[in-house]
């Protein structure tokens, strides 16, 4: 890695786009982000796109000649000195782990069928789609649920050091915090709430978690 600015491909309300740049802050890595490619559009899911990423997803990290897909990897490749992940190797491995849960199964639910319904309403004249929301709440509130039990556990989140798995789930949680009362599940869950403020407390987190369309 050299010390020039990397460039995430993506917009910069995408929770995962979100991930990188924090992870940026906090490494202090110079970076620019945005749908753009040395300076040219490059429209979401173009041929253009689809050459950078086979699924035309985002975010895609480009640094010189490098093209990288997947934010988990991004952010391994990004902590060269490897202060986001725990050194031990089981905790490496079970930070590994809290990774995929969050950016597959947590992700799938908190933001795919849950935060999405707000962010891109699907309903007559664009209006949010009430009835999908009260049949997701409950699968949300759920899955926060498992998030206050792996709060009480030992485990990446929380720990002394900003981690990964930080990054990957501030985002989503800061944009359940902006939801409106009734739908910001958040409430309900002390340790969640007590866990993001602090993140909150962070100027990395304090920069790229502006409240933003989704
Ligand atoms: N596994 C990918 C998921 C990335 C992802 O789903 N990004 C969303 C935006 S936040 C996306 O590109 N959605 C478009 C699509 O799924 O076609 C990662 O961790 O980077």
């Amino acid at each position: 890695m050299t010390a020039a600015s990397v460039h995430i491909y993506g917009p910069s309300f995408s929770n995962f786009v979100r991930t990188v740049m924090l992870v940026c802050e906090e490494k202090e890595l110079a970076y620019s982000v945005g749908l753009e490619v040395a300076g040219k559009k490059v429209a979401f899911k173009s041929e253009q796109h689809l050459g950078l990423h086979p699924f035309g997803k985002i975010p895609v990290l480009l640094d010189k000649g490098l093209i990288l897909p997947e934010t988990a990897s991004i952010c391994r490749y990004l902590d060269t000195d490897k202060k986001l992940q725990p050194d031990k190797c089981l905790d490496f491995a079970k930070h590994d782990a809290l990774c995929a849960l969050i950016s597959i199964d947590i992700d799938r639910v908190l933001v795919r069928e849950y935060l999405l319904e707000f962010a891109f309403p699907k309903g007559e004249n664009n209006s949010v789609r009430f009835d999908v929301v009260k049949e997701v709440q409950p699968k949300a509130t759920a899955t926060l649920a498992i998030i206050e039990r792996m709060l009480g556990e030992e485990s990446a989140l929380a720990a002394k050091q900003f981690s990964i798995a930080d990054a990957l789930l501030a985002p989503i949680l800061h944009y359940i915090s902006c939801l409106p009362a009734g739908f910001n599940l958040l409430t309900d869950f002390p340790k969640v709430e007590k866990y993001l403020a602090d993140l909150m407390t962070r100027p990395s987190c304090q920069k790229v978690l502006i409240a933003k369309k989704l």
